[in-house]
């Protein structure tokens, strides 16, 4: 793969999608934003978790199957058609999370909270499966909302990283970024980008005294997986009042200095962009964060549990 030394980035930050939101509309509103990245120059542009509809998880239902019409059974489909289409058209890749329902050997349905690169010729060339699967399996009333990613989802098996885009491109998914675990498996495979989206209510009913630290520690643990892996991340909200419920934005760029170099405004579609400079990481693989020099793992093995 020929390296590249930089590569001008977008994060597509999505506002609110309402229950009633189609996925046509959806898909108009990314599409959008491809031809403003375009328009700046971006060879790649982030979009969020869950990006094609609202966040279903924060709703009981008994029969977990009625949630099916929140999934895409295939991908591309007729609805994110558009979106490779017009990829293709601007020759920008893009990133994009949504609920994948897929079907096992044994031809059992499998539900995954997903995330793939689509590069600048409309060809998905990776795809994770969120890990870290935050909230609860069952209701919990006490909640003004629910969250129950572990009811709908089953995790996915761990981090890789691609060479893909002219240097070493890794993803994850919202609650990924809050377990330093998330980017060191990654940094150990000499990642140089993270793309991740997110949805992130700004309550948080178990404890809620820490509401008002929600974009702080959002913020916090990318800064610190960036620069102790010495690598760019760069995070796309869907962000603002979604079904009733407030959900952070802050979508940021940050370098792997651990500074934030880009960040949100408003919590509507809002479009992001950086250079971010590949060079730097490897300046900060080779020196500060020379894993081979510095790290000792016979001293970690508590932590490789
Ligand atoms: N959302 C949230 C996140 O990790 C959450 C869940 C919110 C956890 C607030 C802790 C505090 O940002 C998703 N989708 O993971």
């Amino acid at each position: 793969m020929t390296q590249k030394d930089k590569i001008v980035i977008g994060v597509g930050q999505l506002g609110p999608v309402q229950k009633h939101h189609s996925r046509k509309q959806v898909v108009a509103r990314l599409v959008k934003h491809l031809e403003d990245a375009s328009l700046q120059g971006c060879e790649l542009v982030v979009f969020p978790e869950l990006a094609l509809t609202t966040f279903f998880p924060r709703w009981y239902v008994e029969q977990c199957s009625e949630m099916d019409a929140y999934f895409e059974r295939s991908m591309p489909n007729e609805s994110t058609k558009p979106l490779f289409d017009g990829a293709k058209k601007l020759g920008i890749a893009f990133v994009l999370g949504y609920a994948e329902l897929s079907s096992d050997d044994d031809g059992n349905s499998r539900h995954y909270n997903t995330s793939i690169l689509v590069d600048a010729s409309a060809t998905i060339v990776a795809k994770y499966r969120k890990v870290h699967l935050p909230g609860h399996a069952e209701l919990e009333s006490y909640r003004p909302f629910q969250h129950l990613e572990q009811r709908y989802f089953e995790r996915g098996d761990g981090f890789s990283v691609w060479d893909a885009l002219g240097m070493r491109f890794g993803m994850c998914l919202c609650n990924d970024r809050r377990w330093s675990e998330s980017y060191r498996v990654m940094g150990l495979q000499g990642v140089e980008l993270i793309a991740l989206g997110y949805n992130t209510p700004k309550h948080y009913p178990p404890f809620p005294e820490i509401d008002e630290l929600a974009v702080f520690h959002h913020q916090l643990v990318m800064q610190a997986g960036a620069h102790q892996n010495a690598c760019w991340v760069a995070a796309a909200a869907k962000a603002g009042n979604e079904e009733g419920v407030p959900m952070i934005g802050a979508s940021s760029i940050i370098s792997p200095s651990g500074q934030i170099v880009a960040q949100s405004k408003s919590e509507e579609d809002e479009l992001i962009v950086a250079e971010c400079d590949l060079a730097l990481a490897r300046k900060y693989k080779r020196t500060l964060f020379n894993f081979a020099s510095h790290r000792h793992p016979p001293a970690y093995s508590t932590i490789c549990k």
